[in-house]
């Protein structure tokens, strides 16, 4: 279906496909809980898509995206290799790059629960926590601790290479009646410049699924 600006719905109830005025878009259906957004490479503003209650996927020029409902509100996303530009997704209102070929599950993340400012100091010694944050559609403790890096800097290690996640780590930390999972991040390992304004944290569930979740950060001199 090629369409030029006016809001599409799909079959999905909970997809709707935005096209602006100077936007264009063919949008593919290609199965019950999947579709394909192709834009065209005139196309001078972004496809918008909105998934369920709080994802944003920016398609931009020359790009292509497949969202895909991988359960009942679990949604994942894929930016196919031949795009030509990244997508970008926005979850609560936190924006994540993907580039051509990549391919994760959307999460919520918030580093140092309890703080707002996330202020990273590059030259300590210690870790930062990172809170992946349940959602109903979503189970955070499935997460392999060992599997997360958050801006390339893997969780902290104790010991004999246990990752800093226990159960102990294992709580609601926000409060809405889901577990949350709360790893310690090695700060000596940050690969993050001076300027930097959000981090993003890669992951793996037990079960093999890619999940991908930016927090907005503050660096703060030593
Ligand atoms: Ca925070
Ligand atoms: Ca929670």
């Amino acid at each position: 279906m090629r369409v030029l600006g006016d809001p599409v719905e799909l079959e999905m109830d909970d997809i709707v496909v935005i096209l602006g005025t100077n936007s264009e878009a063919t949008v593919d259906e290609t199965a019950p809980n999947k579709i394909e957004v192709t834009t065209d490479i005139e196309s001078s503003s972004p496809v918008l898509v909105g998934v369920g209650e709080d994802i944003t996927v920016s398609v931009s020029s020359a790009s292509q995206s497949v969202i895909t409902e991988t359960a009942e509100g679990l949604y994942s996303v894929s930016s196919l290799e031949t795009s030509l530009q990244p997508i970008t997704v926005e979850i609560a209102g936190v924006k994540t790059e993907y580039l051509p070929g990549d391919d994760y599950m959307p999460a919520i993340i918030d580093i140092k629960p309890g703080s707002t400012e996330n202020s990273i100091n590059l030259g300590s010694r210690g870790n930062v926590p990172v809170a992946i944050m349940s959602t109903p559609a979503f189970d955070a403790t499935t997460v392999d601790p060992l599997t997360v890096e958050l801006a390339s800097a893997p969780v902290k290690l104790k010991g004999k290479g246990k990752a800093m996640a226990t159960v102990n780590d294992v709580n609601d930390v926000n409060g809405d009646g889901f577990d949350d999972l709360l790893v310690h991040i090695d700060t000596t390992a940050f690969e993050l410049s001076d300027t930097a304004e959000d981090a993003t944290l890669v992951g793996m569930t037990i079960d093999g699924i890619e999940i991908r979740g930016t927090d907005f950060v503050r660096i703060v001199p030593d």
